[in-house]
C-alpha cells in the first residue's frame, strides 16, 4: 500500500517507520523543510530508544521517503500537533488538523482511506472533518474511509508500543472500521478494536483523563498529609496492597502534551458537567505553587543561599521539556531573585543547564529534585554547604548519613523545625 504519514513529529515518524518495516510505500510530509531535508540526510537525533536503528533500516530500504508535498495514496496518515487554544476553557486547537486535512483534499480519490491519528476532541471527525472531506464530492463512507484510530504510546517506549499495544479503530461508519481494520493489522499485533469515531475520540482523552485525576487525587493527599502529619507516600504505599487499589504517584505537577492538555478538551466539551475533571486539573496545575511553598519554608529554616534543581523534563528519563512542571518551579525560583538558583538535567541541552552535577552541587544549599532520571537514585552529597535533599519525585534511593532527605511524604517534618539548623 502506498501511504502518506502527515506531521512527522513524535508519533508520525515512528508510525512511518513502522509502516514503512511492514513493507509499505510511506511517504512522510511534514511543512518544516528543515525536518525533511534532516530525514533525507539521514540526521536524526533523538534519545526516543530503536527510533534511529528502525529510521535507518528504512531509509535505506527506500520504503520511506520525506517530502514538503502531500501525493496520490491510498491512505493519508494524519499524526499532527494538537495543543490547547488559548482560549478560557484551554479548547482543542484543530489548526494544524485542519491544514493536514486541506492539503490532502487536492488528492483524494475514491477508495481512499484518511485517518486522524492526533487526539482530538470529542465529535471533531464527524463534525469537523467529514463536512471538509466531503466538500470535494466523495461521501465519507462509500467514496473515502474516514476514521479516527488515536495513538496511545508512552514515549520511551514508542517503538514497541506502537506495535504490542491494542488499538481502538473508529470508523465514521462500520465500512470505514473496516478499512482501518485491514490497514492496522498489517503491522499491529496487539488487539484491534472496532468503534465509532466519537467513541475513539472520548476513550482517548479518557485514558490520560483517568491518570490526570488519579495523580490529582494523590496530589490532593500529599497536602491532606501535610496537614495531619500522616506521611502519604506510605499511605499510598499501603492503599495499593488491595488489589483493586492503584492511586498514582504524586509529584511537582502534571507536564507533558498528552496528560496536561488533553483533558481540556473534555472539559470544553460539557464545561458544566465536567467538575471532577476540571478540579484535579486544578489540583496538578496548583501543585508548582505548593512545591516553591515548600521550598521557602526549607530555605528559611536553613538560612539557606543556593538552591540546585536536579531534572528540567516533564518526566523521567526523558528529553522533553514541553509542558514541564520542573521548568516552571524553575523560572520561577530565577524570577523571584531570591535565592542563587543552578539548574542539572544530564537529558536537556540548554546553555543556562550545569553539565557537571558535583560543579552544580558545590556549596549548594538544598537539592530539589524535579524529574525522577535515573540518574538521581544516588546523589554524592559532600559538595553541599546544607546538605538538604527535597525529592519531591522519591527518586532517590541512598545518601550519606549526614544528608536529610524530605519528600512529599514527610515534608511536614519542617513545620516542626525537624531539618537541620
Ligand atoms: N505523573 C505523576 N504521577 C504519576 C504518573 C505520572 O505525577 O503517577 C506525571 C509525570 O511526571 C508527567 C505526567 O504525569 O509529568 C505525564 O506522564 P505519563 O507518564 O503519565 O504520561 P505521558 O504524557 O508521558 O504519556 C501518556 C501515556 N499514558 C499512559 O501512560 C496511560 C501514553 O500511553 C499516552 O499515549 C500518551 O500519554 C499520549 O500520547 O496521550
Amino acid at each position: 500500500m502506498k501511504i502518506v504519514v502527515i506531521g512527522l513529529g513524535y508519533i508520525g515518524l515512528p508510525t512511518a517507520i513502522v509502516l514503512a518495516k511492514a513493507r509499505h510505500q510511506v511517504v512522510g510530509v511534514d511543512v518544516n523543510r528543515r525536518i525533511v531535508n534532516r530525514l533525507n540526510n539521514l540526521e536524526i537525533k533523538s534519545e526516543e530508544p530503536f527510533l534511529k536503528e528502525g529510521f535507518d533500516e528504512v531509509a535505506n530500504s527506500g520504503n520511506f521517503i520525506a517530502k514538503t508535498d502531500v501525493e496520490l495514496a491510498d491512505a493519508f496518515i494524519i499524526t499532527v500537533p494538537t495543543p490547547n487554544k488559548k482560549d478560557m476553557l484551554r479548547s482543542c486547537d484543530l489548526t494544524h488538523v485542519i491544514e493536514a486535512v486541506r492539503s490532502v483534499l487536492p488528492y483524494l480519490q475514491s477508495g481512499n482511506t484518511v485517518i486522524i491519528e492526533s487526539t482530538v476532541g470529542p465529535k471533531t471527525t464527524e463534525h469537523e472533518i467529514v463536512p471538509l472531506i466531503e466538500s470535494t464530492g466523495l461521501k465519507v463512507g462509500t467514496d473515502i474511509h474516514l476514521l479516527h484510530c488515536p495513538e496511545r504510546v508512552l514515549p520511551g517506549k514508542i517503538m514497541y508500543e506502537l506495535i504490542h499495544n491494542d488499538r481502538i479503530i473508529g470508523g465514521v461508519t462500520p465500512a470505514c472500521s473496516e478499512a482501518g481494520m485491514a490497514l492496522y493489522r498489517t503491522f499491529v499485533k496487539g488487539k484491534l478494536i472496532p468503534t465509532n469515531a466519537s467513541t475513539a475520540e472520548l476513550s482517548k482523552l479518557m485514558e490520560n483523563t483517568f491518570r490526570d485525576v488519579n495523580i490529582g487525587l494523590a496530589n490532593e493527599l500529599v497536602k491532606i498529609g501535610n496537614e495531619l502529619e500522616i506521611d502519604a507516600l506510605e499511605v499510598i504505599k499501603l492503599a495499593n496492597h488491595h488489589p483493586r487499589v492503584n492511586i498514582h504517584q504524586p509529584g511537582p505537577g502534571v507536564g507533558g502534551h498528552c496528560l496536561a492538555v488533553d483533558p481540556h478538551f473534555v472539559i470544553a466539551a460539557a464545561p458544566i458537567t465536567a467538575k471532577l475533571i476540571s478540579e484535579a486539573r486544578t489540583i496538578n496545575q496548583r501543585m508548582p505553587a505548593y512545591i516553591l511553598s515548600k521550598v521557602e519554608e526549607i530555605m528559611t529554616n536553613i538560612d539557606g543561599k543556593k538552591i540546585v534543581v536536579f531534572g528540567l523534563t516533564y518526566k523521567g528519563n526523558v528529553d522533553d521539556t514541553r509542558e514541564s512542571p520542573a521548568m516552571d518551579i524553575y523560572f520561577e525560583l530565577q524570577r523571584a531573585g531570591k535565592y542563587q538558583i543552578v539548574a542539572y538535567d544530564p537529558h536537556v541541552d540548554l546553555n543556562f543547564v550545569e553539565r557537571e552535577m558535583q560543579i552544580a552541587l558545590e556549596n549548594a544549599d538544598l537539592l530539589l529534585i524535579l524529574t525522577d532520571h535515573s540518574e538521581f537514585q544516588y546523589v554524592d552529597t559532600s559538595n553541599m554547604r546544607n546538605k538538604v535533599i527535597f525529592d519531591t519525585k522519591s527518586i532517590v534511593q541512598r545518601v550519606s548519613d549526614e544528608a536529610q532527605l524530605l519528600n512529599l511524604g514527610n515534608i511536614f517534618k519542617i513545620a516542626n523545625e525537624k531539618v537541620r539548623n
